[in-house]
């Protein structure tokens, strides 16, 4: 196994930790407590780290006198609080801020590379290192990995509690690692949401993109246009209840997902992709005509006006006030499939709407067809076909634009996992465990190199998706593998080690009730 070669690689005496003695009442160190049988060892974690070492004789064991110390810094009290709701729900233990005993410390070290976190695990002290926030949060995750798999699903672990010896080195090969939710061709509600948050979370997705306007629903309030969602809101594909977000459960969503290091990325889909906003404003339409939302799951076929002045009035509105609720640094204006849209008035109505976004202080975020305009330098491309080249793509990565690598025909999650799937969406796919897994995003894309690549995301649309089981379905494993795409350097990622690490993590899986695809080319 790949992992497990690294394992007695040596550090560098530089970087062996020095300034954390272990702090025992007594002088003597105890003795080694060995790890129950099954327990996770450092080598299961994923997506898999940069380093691993192993040190079986430093096993830490958690009980009832634990302590959890988190250095005088927000962040590390921050991700601290995170570990201590998440262990003393699941083991009811007080765990203590008092630095006694077996410690569990917490800190900031700006030396770590960014979002980079160090996990030492001895006998009497784990300490966790994060260069940042994002950092400590990420060593959290990986810390909850090592436990039983009920720690995370807040129920009472069977048997003793001990994480593993050794230290694991790590930080993230892309700063992006995300997944999209389709909350316009389905609704889900707020707390469904987060939810999902919480389970994508868990494998160091750090970015959580809405897909909250679509031919089929409006799903986000804009004050100054409120029929938006009275009446752009009220359906979904094939005729549901449909829903939106309030301005409060929108910013309890930003808030929720912020606390466990997830970034809220809002899109509008616009000029295409709009009939939901054209029934609830016929005047945004060039005909003016009065149009019913749509529930079927065609595409192409709806425009924004592009010629009107009206049009630009609601763009910029919807851009402010969304901007005004969504802390993260991008605003996705969605730009795919504009069928109904001419060609030039396409590239004028991007023209128009770009520095609106970077006036509302946001990066823009749009599908890769709105690179056939020039684009400021903060825009970023999501290059979501499956052909290796676009022309428009590479040369925006030439002129220094970001690109975020979603190419259907691996990372979209909305597609059948094998081709007698009797859910999921097929033009595409399949998109079998495999294929989401093994792929190099530096590779993909004719004139993309890897210091073009952002990130990834697996875009989960929901034409066919109606519950949040099937959430769930479409979701797992599959995102677990997009994560490790994203964080793991290519040369230690290996499609055979990943299966057998991914099998371990069933149990967790269960334990937390998702119901995820029990993919055939996985050891369970
Ligand atoms: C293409 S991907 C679309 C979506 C569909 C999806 C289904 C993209 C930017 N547009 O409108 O939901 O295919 O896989």
């Amino acid at each position: 196994m790949l992992l497990t070669g690294c394992t007695s690689t040596e550090e560098p005496s530089s970087r062996r930790p020095s300034s954390t003695p272990p702090t025992t009442t007594s002088s003597r160190a105890p003795d080694p407590v060995a790890l129950p049988k099954g327990a996770p060892q450092l080598t299961d974690v994923i997506p898999a780290p940069v380093r691993v070492q192993r040190a079986p004789e430093e096993n830490f064991p958690i009980d009832s006198a634990t302590a959890i110390v988190p250095a005088k810094s927000p962040d590390a009290e921050h991700a601290a609080d995170l570990l201590r709701d998440t262990l003393r729900r699941s083991t009811g233990f007080e765990l203590p801020a008092t630095d006694r005993g077996q410690v569990i410390e917490l800190r900031v070290d700006d030396e770590l590379p960014a979002q980079g976190y160090r996990l030492e695990v001895t006998r009497t002290r784990i300490t966790l290192s994060g260069a940042d926030r994002a950092g400590l949060l990420n060593g959290v995750q990986t810390l909850l990995q090592l436990l039983p798999p009920e720690v995370v699903a807040g129920k009472r672990p069977q048997g003793e509690l001990v994480v593993a010896g050794g230290t694991i080195t790590d930080h993230p090969r892309y700063a992006y690692r995300g997944t999209m939710l389709d909350v316009a061709r389905h609704f889900f509600d707020a707390d469904t949401v987060k939810r999902h948050i919480d389970r994508i979370a868990r494998y160091k997705i750090n970015y959580l993109h809405l897909h909250l306007a679509d031919d089929q629903g409006w799903r986000i309030a804009i004050r100054k246009w409120p029929k938006l969602t009275t009446v752009g809101g009220r359906t979904q594909v094939d005729g549901g209840k449909g829903g939106w977000f309030s301005r409060r459960e929108y910013s309890s969503i930003v808030r929720y997902a912020q606390r466990r290091g997830v970034t809220i990325v809002p899109e509008i889909d616009m000029p295409g992709h709009t009939q939901a906003a054209l029934a609830a404003y016929p005047q945004l339409s060039c005909d003016g005509r009065p149009r019913r939302p749509y529930t079927g799951t065609q595409v192409g076929f709806s425009t924004l006006c592009v010629t009107k002045q009206e049009t630009y009035r609601f763009v910029q509105d919807v851009i402010s006030e969304l901007a005004e609720l969504t802390p993260g640094p991008y605003l996705h204006i969605g730009g795919d499939e504009a069928q109904s849209t001419k060609p030039a008035e396409y590239r004028t109505f991007m023209r128009k709407v770009l520095p609106m976004v970077l006036r509302a202080g946001k990066k823009p975020v749009g599908w890769h067809e709105y690179a056939q305009v020039d684009l400021p330098k903060e825009a970023v491309v999501q290059y979501w076909r499956i052909e290796r080249a676009d022309d428009a793509t590479a040369a925006a990565a030439r002129a220094g634009n970001k690109v975020l690598m979603s190419p259907a025909d691996k990372s979209y999650i909305d597609m059948k996992y094998f081709e007698s799937d009797s859910r999921g969406n097929k033009w595409a796919g399949p998109v079998s465990v495999q294929t989401a897994y093994d792929w190099d995003p530096a590779g993909y894309l004719k004139g993309v190199d890897d210091s073009a690549v952002l990130g990834v995301e697996a875009p989960l649309w929901t034409e066919l998706v109606e519950t949040e089981e099937d959430i769930e379905r479409q979701a797992f494993p599959r995102i677990a593998a997009v994560a490790e795409v994203g964080w793991t350097p290519q040369s230690r990622r290996d499609w055979n080690d990943f299966r057998q690490r991914l099998a371990q993590h069933g149990p967790r899986l269960k334990a937390q009730g998702v119901a995820f695809h029990p993919s055939p080319d996985v050891p369970w």
